[in-house]
């Protein structure tokens, strides 16, 4: 086996890495990418991240050329054409339009919960802004509805980049927002999830703090 070509700043907690993570291991990728450990949050950042990505964010996908990659939707749109499998991202057409508009309302549903996330853990409780967390919850209820409305069986018909960012949002939701609850008012997606959840390449990739 030769050695890893790339270089992926990594941590299991995050979810954006996640989805990085899931789609090497759905093209069959793991073994080219060297995981480099990165410690983060917006007030403690990473020095040596940070000398790649000026955004100081994960997932940053350094090259065998030294070219450094981010985001997430760069980093998996970029792995996506380095496999001979089936593509996870549709290459053109409407498909392509409505897959990564899904993935797109997943990765919303992230950044409200990563906001919300920073809010509650990082400041100081009496500083907590309740009527911006409640605004980030309300996207997060929304896209959710909307998912549960309608997307069912777009998400159910392919394990693809759409399928995958919502799949680690949820996984998400369940470690740092379990009173959200979100399983009771989508049952359906609960039921999608409860099955794509098995999926080798989501059992490799639990999220751990
Ligand atoms: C978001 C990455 C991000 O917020 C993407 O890659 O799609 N749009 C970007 N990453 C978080 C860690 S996590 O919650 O996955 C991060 O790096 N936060 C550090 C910071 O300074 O915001």
């Amino acid at each position: 086996m030769s050695a890893p070509s790339m270089t992926l700043f990594h941590n299991p907690a995050s979810p954006f890495v996640r989805k990085v993570m899931v789609l090497l291991h759905e093209t069959g990728q793991l073994n080219r990418v060297a995981l480099q450990p990165s410690q983060l949050s917006p007030v403690s950042p990473d020095a040596a991240l940070n000398q790649d990505n000026p955004l100081g964010k994960i997932p940053a996908l350094r090259l065998a050329d030294g070219t450094v990659l981010y985001d997430s939707r760069v980093i998996l749109e970029y792995l996506d054409q380095q496999h001979v499998g089936n593509p996870l991202i549709p290459r053109e057409g409407s498909a392509r339009w409505r897959r990564l508009t899904l993935a797109a309302l997943a990765d919303g549903i992230l950044e409200a919960a990563v906001m919300i996330r920073y809010e509650l853990a990082l400041r100081a409780p009496e500083k907590h802004w309740a009527q911006w967390l409640d605004a980030q919850r309300e996207k997060i209820r929304r896209a959710l509805a909307v998912l549960e409305a309608d997307n069912i069986a777009e998400l159910s018909c392919h394990f693809d980049v759409a399928a995958i960012s919502v799949a680690c949002a949820l996984g998400y939701l369940d470690l740092r927002h379990p009173d959200l609850q979100w399983r009771d008012a989508q049952p359906q997606l609960a039921a999608w999830y409860a099955d794509v959840s098995q999926r080798p390449s989501m059992q490799a990739s639990v999220p751990q703090v």
